[in-house]
């Protein structure tokens, strides 16, 4: 089975520059911009240009220099916001996907959420 990607969903329209956004990094095939609704003092999302739904299918097909550059590129965000543990106080990724995970906008995004305790991982059902 083969994944189905949207290609009308709001981060194509983001890609496209259809919708504004506030950048935080570009890469040559990440971008990198804030939440519009902030859960976090730092709350950015970090997504491939490529046309990938969730980890799992731009895991099994994206290109390495994709991945290398995508990987990279969420290390990077974590450092300009000051919380990757080179010198902040640590962050967490979250990264949903389709109807269990709650995912919202079927194009990968890593969450990246730091600059306050989160908290444990998931709230009891
Ligand atoms: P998820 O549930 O993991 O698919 O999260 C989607 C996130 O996208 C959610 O935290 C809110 C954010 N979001 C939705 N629409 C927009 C938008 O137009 N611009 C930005 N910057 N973020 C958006």
């Amino acid at each position: 089975m083969s994944y189905a990607y949207d290609d009308q969903n709001i981060f194509a329209k983001i890609l496209r520059g259809e919708i504004p956004n506030t950048t935080v990094l570009e890469t040559e095939h990440s971008l990198a911009f804030r939440d519009l609704y902030p859960q976090a003092p730092t709350h950015v999302l970090v997504i491939p240009k490529g046309p990938y739904v969730s980890y799992d299918h731009f895991a099994s097909e994206a290109s390495e220099a994709e991945i290398v550059d995508y990987t990279r590129a969420i290390a990077e965000v974590c450092r300009m916001e000051g919380v990757a543990l080179t010198a902040g106080d640590g962050f967490r990724m979250i990264s949903n996907a389709g109807s269990d995970g709650v995912q919202d906008v079927p194009h990968l995004h890593v969450h990246i959420l730091g600059g306050r305790p989160l908290g444990r991982m998931l709230a009891k059902a």
